[in-house]
């Protein structure tokens, strides 16, 4: 049954992976199991394939999307028997800027990693990405910025997590077309990533260290 999920998610069949998450469930196959056997291994041999480029962007949004059918269903019972995240992230686009394609794909593919993902959306300004770190105590906040007029918000939040004094109680991760690692390491960012699934290994390696 592991397996036939695992696939339905590679196919990206969102159909197949909801009716084969609910057989598995009513065949009493815990949730965890779930997550932790087929779903996150599915995610993962995703975006190793797009890293080495035997998959495409489509090819790996229609499989977040069939991670995502799946996730609605495990996520109130998850919630419920106590399993906890690998990590929790804030994440939203910059300020002026609406592009969410890129971010909701990260978001997704995050989650598909296992981790909680509190996503503000887009337009996101200064003073509420220091709210969402009061609010959500998150291990991590992630940026996305598609515009070279709107990238140059992200060391305004960098201060002013800084002048809130959280900077310390999160690692800042950017991305986004027009962002770079010079740019990260420029605005004291603590990491960047090229994509979505770059930005899960990103978050991996930073949590890893804490
Ligand atoms: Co806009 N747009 N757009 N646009 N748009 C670009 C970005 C542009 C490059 C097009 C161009 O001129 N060639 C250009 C920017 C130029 C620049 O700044 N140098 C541009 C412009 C100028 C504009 C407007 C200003 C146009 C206008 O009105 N004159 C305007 C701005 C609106 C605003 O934001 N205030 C605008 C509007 C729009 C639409 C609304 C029409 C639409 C957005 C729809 C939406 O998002 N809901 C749109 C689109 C679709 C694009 C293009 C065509 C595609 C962007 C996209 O979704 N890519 C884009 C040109 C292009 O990229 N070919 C363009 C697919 C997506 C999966 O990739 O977002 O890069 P991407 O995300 C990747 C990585 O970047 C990374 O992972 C993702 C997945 O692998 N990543 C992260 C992203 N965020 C990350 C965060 C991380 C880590 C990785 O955190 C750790």
């Amino acid at each position: 049954m592991l397996q036939y999920i695992r696939e339905a998610v590679l196919e990206g069949d969102q159909e197949r992976t909801r009716e084969l998450v609910e057989s598995a469930l009513a065949e009493g196959i815990e949730s965890s199991s779930l997550l932790n056997e087929a779903l996150i291994p599915a995610m993962d041999v995703v975006g190793q394939e797009y890293e080495t480029g035997i998959r495409f962007l489509p090819e790996m949004l229609i499989s977040a999307e069939a991670m995502k059918e799946a996730m609605k269903i495990l996520r109130p019972i998850l919630a419920e028997a106590g399993v906890a995240a690998r990590g929790r992230v804030v994440l939203g686009t910059v300020q002026g800027d609406l592009h969410d394609i890129g971010k909701d794909l990260v978001c997704m593919m995050l989650e598909g990693a296992g981790f909680e993902v509190i996503d503000l959306g887009t337009e996101v300004g200064l003073e509420q990405f220091v709210e969402s770190v009061r609010e959500y105590h998150p291990d991590i906040v992630a940026m996305s910025a598609l515009l070279t007029t709107t990238m140059i918000y992200m060391p305004g939040v960098v201060e002013a997590l800084e002048r809130a004094g959280l900077r310390e109680a999160v690692k800042i991760v950017v991305g986004g077309a027009p962002v770079t690692q010079e740019y990260a390491d420029a605005i004291g960012a603590d990491g960047y990533a090229a994509d979505a699934p770059g930005a899960v290994a990103l978050v991996r390696r930073l949590l890893a260290k804490v």
